[in-house]
């Protein structure tokens, strides 16, 4: 590991200027743009979310992930990357109309396709270990083909770890939402080594759900505790009311974020008992609430300014949780 190679992140609601896109800041590892879709741009990697802001009305919120050197940029497939000694940061966004599979849907392959391409440039770019994920799939809950969508991207990303012989017990933390129509955009975040994964003991694991969650699990670890020089990120997976494998609190959007408290609170201890130190805490953690009902914005935020106190540092935006059931979910990350 390069001592020099940390990582940065940092939001602004003012778009970096990149005058020349062919030539980005060199230590810009990626971004993504929250609220609007950015433009396509060759060169380098950024992720459009595009589902709007809450309250209504907020600007574009741009995220950066910097590296401390320089990065190396490159383009694989349909991905765009940035890689430094021992990070690599990527883009895949995918049309899925591109996609007429003889088996299975067009999502599905669409999703398969998408993890294939980056499993196989990791283990090309010898940085083989996924800390982080972002799955937005357009219209997440809609059913077609009998299946609703979230279920055809679990098929195809399932088929992809399969494939290139993933456990799906050493799976990334990550987050899967529904945006308006558009491609299936997914980024996401490797290294040279391994994060330590970390699971919910009030929560099945995700890539153990039963079959009434869809034919194929979902293949996410609740939390990533990742090392790098210096440094600890601790990456809290999307976060929502379940305990077991059921959701909790039908019906009731603030209860059901006072229940993702607890569990994000639960995953927090356990990132500090294997630092050996406390630290991390609720109060310092960066997060990104997902909140299905516009109208339900007030009452998520209160439960969480109450949950965390007034440190808190939340983005939210309106988005489709990946169970009709669920009202909200909330991510988070912290260094
Ligand atoms: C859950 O706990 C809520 O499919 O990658 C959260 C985080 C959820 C990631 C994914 C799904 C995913 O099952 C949904």
């Amino acid at each position: 590991m390069n001592a020099a190679d940390r990582l940065r992140f940092c939001l602004s609601e003012t778009a970096l200027s990149v005058p020349d896109l062919s030539f980005p800041e060199p230590t810009l590892l990626g971004m993504s743009a929250v609220g609007a879709p950015c433009a396509a741009v060759d060169g380098w990697p950024r992720q459009s979310v595009r589902t709007p802001r809450l309250p209504a009305g907020a600007p574009t919120l741009y995220e950066y992930w910097f590296a401390a050197t320089s990065c190396r940029r490159g383009r694989y497939g349909d991905i765009r990357y940035s890689a430094t000694p021992s990070l690599l940061f990527g883009v895949v966004e995918l049309d899925e109309a591109a996609f007429t599979p003889a088996s299975g849907t067009p999502l599905s392959a669409a999703a398969e396709t998408a993890y294939r391409q980056i499993f196989a440039l990791l283990a090309e770019e010898d940085r083989p270990h996924l800390w982080r994920v972002w799955n937005y799939v357009p219209e997440i809950n809609r059913v077609e083909h009998s299946l609703e969508r979230y279920r055809q991207f679990n098929i195809g990303r399932h088929q992809a770890f399969g494939a290139f012989e993933r456990p799906v017990d050493s799976s990334p933390a990550a987050c899967a939402l529904g945006v308006g129509p558009g491609p299936l955009s997914i980024a996401f975040l490797a290294a040279r080594t391994p994060a330590d994964a970390i699971e919910n003991p009030r929560q099945v694991s995700a890539f153990v759900y039963p079959s009434q969650y869809g034919p194929k699990s979902p293949t996410f670890t609740r939390a990533a505790l990742a090392r790098l020089e210096g440094q600890a990120w601790l990456f809290i997976s999307g976060t929502a009311s379940i305990v077991g494998h059921e959701t909790v609190h039908v019906g009731d959007v603030a209860a059901q974020t006072r229940e993702t408290m607890v569990n994000i609170g639960v995953l927090v201890d356990e990132a500090n008992r294997r630092l050996g130190a406390d630290g991390f805490s609720l109060s310092r953690l960066c997060y990104r609430v997902y909140v299905r009902h516009a109208a339900d914005y007030p009452l998520v935020r209160q439960a969480l300014v109450e949950a965390v106190g007034p440190t808190l540092q939340a983005v939210y935006v309106q988005a489709d949780v990946c169970r009709h059931d669920l009202l909200m979910e909330i991510e988070a990350q912290a260094c």
